[in-house]
């Protein structure tokens, strides 16, 4: 039954996230604006993201189903899966690859209700807990974090890195360590035993994004 897939089962679309998706990068409304989305994701693309995040708090819905088709057509003709942040009902409407819900969001039976069997569900989880939960929700990967304090999330508590390598042998999901990752950071991040990494700031404010994220990207396996 879908909507109610146990631990270890995955949604159709989301097999390749296990094989392909390491770096994890997301265009935030909070740092990029409306007419800088395409190109912006064009650069994070030339650098080599594997996966897309459009993340829009407190937008309207109109406002992101438009900003989201126009990054799919980027997303889609690159062959990048896109991830709608939030809003399930974007996401179908978007066709995109995948969506993702936060603790205080739909829970993923219920998105995955929504957008269907072609679209993957990703869960921010911030303890060990949360993560084991997601599994067993029927998660098809997970955000663990934030590692470090972020003002890309401001509000949260960092979980530092110490539960990184129990969260692997715990989960099986594909897991992407997250907040306050940069460059700095990724060797004490991947030290802890992290495989797979989500940068936002980091790529979004740097003064050269495609050779960001062209250079993160050659340190991760
Ligand atoms: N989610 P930056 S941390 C969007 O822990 C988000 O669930 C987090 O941005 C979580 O790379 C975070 O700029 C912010 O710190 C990540």
């Amino acid at each position: 039954m879908k909507g109610a897939a146990t631990e270890g089962e995955a949604s159709s679309s989301s097999s390749s996230l296990h094989t392909s998706a390491f770096l994890y990068g997301i265009v935030d409304l909070g740092y990029v604006k409306p007419e800088q989305i395409v190109p912006m994701t064009e650069d994070l693309i030339s650098g080599g993201i594997d996966l897309l995040q459009l993340r829009a708090k407190g937008h309207p819905e109109a406002d992101v189903i438009r900003w989201g088709r126009a990054m799919h057509a980027v997303t889609k003709a690159a062959g990048v899966p896109l991830v709608i942040n939030d809003h399930p009902r974007v996401a179908a409407e978007v066709g995109s690859e995948g969506v993702h819900v936060g603790q205080d969001d739909d829970a993923v039976a219920k998105a995955r209700a929504i957008v269907g069997d072609r679209c993957f569900v990703g869960k921010s989880t911030h303890s060990l807990a949360q993560a084991v939960a997601a599994q067993a929700e029927g998660a098809d990967y997970i955000g663990f974090g934030p590692l470090y304090a972020t003002g890309t999330k401001p509000d949260y508590v960092p979980i530092g890195l110490a539960d990184i390598a129990e969260v692997h042998r715990l989960v099986q999901l594909p897991i992407f360590c997250i907040g306050g990752v940069n460059a700095a950071r990724l060797d004490e991040v991947l030290a802890a035993g992290a495989r797979r990494v989500v940068v936002v700031s980091a790529f979004l404010q740097a003064p050269d994004v495609r050779a960001a994220v062209a250079s993160l990207k050659s340190r991760l396996p």
